[in-house]
């Protein structure tokens, strides 16, 4: 009997891609999508689709009951930059929303859960070269903490009800097919649009910040190659460091002028800045690496090329 998957927030920059590739393995009827608003079309049309506010357990136990979950993709939170505009909306839909979905699974509902973390838990004072599994952990941001206290609690009812919660520390994440929302790291979305429509990009980070990136592929890849690892290999269940590539504002630039030869970048840093500032340049992901196999495939170049290539009838 094929297992049977439900995406909260499959409306997202991670939920839309994560939808696409869960259909494609699982049989497009096994995976339902849901969202506090519908998607595109695509995503509408290829699989059954939810209304669904992810802070409301009785809605998500309803579509659970229905269709008998067994998985459910927690993909849906409000971000770091928009969290800082409205701490107590971005607190209530992140942590509710993961207490719901782990309660679901304390009551053995549904079997396994998948929950984002991020490099926002960590906070000004920890080590910003290749940071570590275990180190310092203070984050400055509203959504920073809110991510820690998730993995707090993730690891409590792993170890307390046997709740099979899985979480990867998602860097910053690049991909054509959605627009992110609300991130710090979108920057590295937005100058590939802007790079193609006007051959210029005015950045609201400055050109020295170098931060953890990842192409959506590889994200999306180590997502379900966590999901479908033996729990015994599982050393960890806050949640995994995960990495890739690392890189400034100056070097996307360099890189996209491979390209577009007479690419402008300008510089005008604004409060996003101060949260990029408090979180690591690079990550040690060899836990990832040692427990699941995790290897990325995607660096600067071809990630460029994949953007450019993808974005450039669209545009
Ligand atoms: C953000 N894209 O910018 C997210 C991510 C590491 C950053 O968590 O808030």
């Amino acid at each position: 009997m094929q297992k049977s998957i439900l995406i909260l927030g499959a409306c997202g920059q991670i939920g839309t891609e994560l939808t696409i590739e869960l259909r494609a393995k699982y049989g497009s009827e096994n995976v339902v999508a849901s969202d506090i608003r519908e998607g595109g079309e695509s995503l509408m049309q290829s699989g059954p689709f939810e209304l669904l506010d992810a802070t409301n357990y009785e809605a998500i136990e309803d579509v659970v009951m229905h269709y008998e979950i067994d998985e459910v993709y927690l993909m849906a939170a409000m971000l770091s930059a928009t969290a800082e505009k409205f701490p107590m909306r971005a607190w209530n839909l992140n942590m509710n929303s993961l207490f719901n979905v782990l309660n679901l699974a304390k009551e053995k509902k549904i079997s396994k859960i998948f929950w984002p973390s991020s490099i926002a838990v960590f906070g000004p004072n920890t080590p910003k070269e290749n940071t570590m599994q275990s180190t310092i952990m203070e984050p400055s941001t509203v959504y920073g903490i809110s991510k820690q206290s998730g993995e707090r609690w993730c690891e409590y009812y792993f170890k307390k009800f046997d709740v099979d919660v899985r979480s990867v520390r998602y860097p910053g994440l690049i991909s054509w097919k959605t627009m992110p929302g609300g991130g710090t790291t979108d920057y590295a979305v937005d100058i590939y649009h802007e790079a193609l429509k006007k051959e210029s990009y005015e950045c609201f980070l400055n050109e020295e910040t170098k931060l953890p990136m990842m192409y959506m592929d590889d994200a999306i890849r180590a997502t379900i190659n966590l999901m479908e690892s033996p729990s015994e290999k599982l050393s960890v269940r806050s949640s995994y460091n995960l990495g890739s590539m690392s890189f400034t504002p100056k070097e996307v630039a360099q890189n996209i002028r491979k390209h577009i030869p007479n690419f402008e970048i300008s510089y005008n840093p604004d409060f996003r800045q101060q949260i990029a500032d408090s979180w690591p340049s690079s990550i040690d992901d060899s836990a990832a690496k040692r427990d699941w196999n995790w290897q990325p495939e995607f660096d600067l170049e071809k990630t460029t090329e994949e953007m450019l290539d993808n974005l450039k009838d669209t545009v």
